[in-house]
């Protein structure tokens, strides 16, 4: 039901974006409107996250967001990363094919398949070592799936709603978008 209300206020939101900007309402060739079809009980949770999480007392920021940004793909890298450091089991850094073996003899055999696709995934060089290198960039890749640039430009343009232009974004603004696309539409 929750899930359901952010939806159905998000749609408001972008369609109240292109009313601000003077732009026809969300069209099929919006990336905005994309990302909600895409996947809209993730969006919806963002938009969750970011006005309870990140509004400050005056409002939304700009810096709010960012911060959102930065602390959501943060926590993807940082999953991505313990994987293998929980493999590197003589703490130089670096996972070898044989701390790979260990690891997997200890595992279940379902995620003993999922471990191998990871190290192959990650071994850019195919050395058949994933160096501290590999793991910060198979992290950093993690990062950009869980929160791809697009998206993190979507979330930015949400700003646009700042009716006031004092740089934070209130309820009261959001709500005021909406009014005004309810009486032009
Ligand atoms: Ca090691
Ligand atoms: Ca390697
Ligand atoms: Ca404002």
């Amino acid at each position: 039901m929750v899930k359901l209300m952010a939806v159905v206020m998000l749609v408001a939101l972008v369609m109240a974006q292109g009313v601000l900007a003077q732009e026809p309402a969300v069209t099929s060739g919006d990336p905005l409107a994309e990302a909600i079809t895409r996947n809209p009980d993730r969006f919806a949770a963002q938009m969750v996250d970011l006005v309870a999480g990140f509004g400050g007392p005056d409002g939304l920021t700009l810096a709010g967001v960012e911060d959102h940004i930065a602390l959501e793909r943060a926590g993807a890298r940082a999953s991505a990363m313990r994987r293998f450091l929980a493999m590197d089991l003589n703490g130089d850094g670096d996972v070898a094919r044989a701390e790979l073996a260990k690891a997997q003899a200890a595992a279940s055999a379902s995620a003993r398949g999922r471990m191998e696709r990871g190290f192959l995934a990650a071994d850019a060089d195919g050395s058949g070592t994933v160096e501290a290198a590999e793991i910060a960039a198979d992290g950093q890749g993690a990062a950009l799936r869980a929160l791809d640039d697009g998206e993190a430009d979507l979330l930015r343009s949400l700003m646009r709603l700042d009716g006031d232009g004092d740089g934070a974004l209130t309820p009261r603004e959001v709500q005021a978008a909406v009014l005004r696309l309810d009486q032009e539409g």
